[in-house]
């Protein structure tokens, strides 16, 4: 069967036997995340009915709570990752502490963890802009059997076991990578089945396209104001189009299919950048390695990080090769 027609369930199968701790638990798990990716991209795509259907903090006619997307997208993936005594423990940007899940059954002590952003960029659920979920998963440090701790939630990105996004855009994909490339499934909504539409993606080596939120200029340091001044010249192959969509995962998917950089700097109004490193900028920087790309937090590698907190932000760059090269060219000048 060609490569195509291949649905994310195959493919799994197909990955498991190679995947080095194939004890099938991982595979189990990115089943787990495709079945909740589902259902969400349900209730999401009738977010615009929702004056029919009741806004949170109404009851619907079965007298349940109706209840804000992003709070509903964390409750099915919580519900879907615990029910299936998969992982130790759940983090989640919209959960204060992480979930400790301790596993009754003496054979099957769950050794992943998993960190999510649920719904990524909810504020554009409003106005009918796609939104996305990111996914990181590590095995957990600490010893199996005993309940998790924060050790296991606070690894450096590189020790990541997979990551991922759902994209709920004029289609839904799942976009994952268990540390072998970059593969893109394809929901087809009529049969429920993700199809494998974008094998092996990769970050084309340079792009035109720039993503920053511009209306923070004044607030940058010098450095990311020369570069985006650099990609505005009339020179070579600029100026470059600026496209931000105001949501990372639609921005950073574009950029990865055309070629482009992504830019949430830090500035005087946001010292450490806006971007959660756990459940933002690491799945998303271990994807974009994975697929020839670089993110960096200005010089850091992303992925050597050392996390402190669960909830911790950082600047965040991430695109194709060259234009995040060019990019550190004028941070370096300015020693930033
Ligand atoms: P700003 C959405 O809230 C988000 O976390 C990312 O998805 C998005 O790229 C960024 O913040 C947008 O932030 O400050 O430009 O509105």
């Amino acid at each position: 069967m060609g490569n195509r027609n291949k649905t994310l369930g195959e493919f799994i199968i197909e990955h498991q036997a190679a995947f080095q701790y194939s004890s099938g638990e991982l595979s189990k798990l990115i089943n787990a995340i495709r079945l909740a990716a589902k259902v969400v991209n349900h209730e999401v795509n009738k977010a615009g009915l929702v004056d029919i259907i009741g806004k949170a903090g109404d009851t619907n006619i079965q007298g349940e709570d109706q209840q804000k997307l992003d709070v509903l997208a964390n409750d099915k993936f919580i519900q879907t990752l615990k029910n299936r005594e998969i992982v130790c423990g759940i983090a989640s940007e919209e959960e204060d502490d992480f979930i400790s899940i301790n596993s009754n059954d003496e054979q099957h002590q769950n050794k992943y963890v998993v960190l999510i952003d649920p719904l990524d960029g909810s504020s554009n659920i409003d106005v009918n802009v796609s939104v996305g979920t990111i996914f990181s998963v590590y095995r957990r440090i600490t010893p199996v059997g005993t309940p998790v701790t924060l050790e296991d939630f606070l690894q450096p990105g590189r020790d990541q076991v997979a990551a991922g996004y759902i994209v709920y855009g004029t289609s839904t994909m799942l976009v994952y990578t268990t540390g072998d490339g970059v593969n893109g499934f394809t929901l087809n909504p009529a049969i429920g089945t993700f199809y494998l539409s974008h094998p092996n993606m990769q970050f084309p080596e340079t792009g035109k396209i720039y993503s920053v939120n511009e209306g923070n200029y004044v607030h940058f340091l010098q450095g990311v104001k020369d570069y985006i001044k650099y990609c505005q010249q009339e020179e070579g192959d600029r100026p470059y189009t600026s496209r931000y969509i105001g949501s990372l995962v639609s921005d950073f998917h574009r950029n990865m299919i055309k070629g482009g950089i992504y830019m949430y700097p830090k500035s005087s109004q946001t010292e450490s950048g806006k971007l959660r490193l756990l459940y933002e900028c690491n799945p998303m920087a271990f994807i974009a390695e994975q697929a020839n790309g670089l993110a960096t937090g200005g010089r850091t590698r992303i992925l050597d990080i050392q996390p402190t907190e669960l909830h911790q932000r950082v600047p965040f760059f991430c695109g194709s090769q060259k234009m995040m090269e060019k990019l550190h060219e004028f941070l370096d000048k300015y020693r930033e």
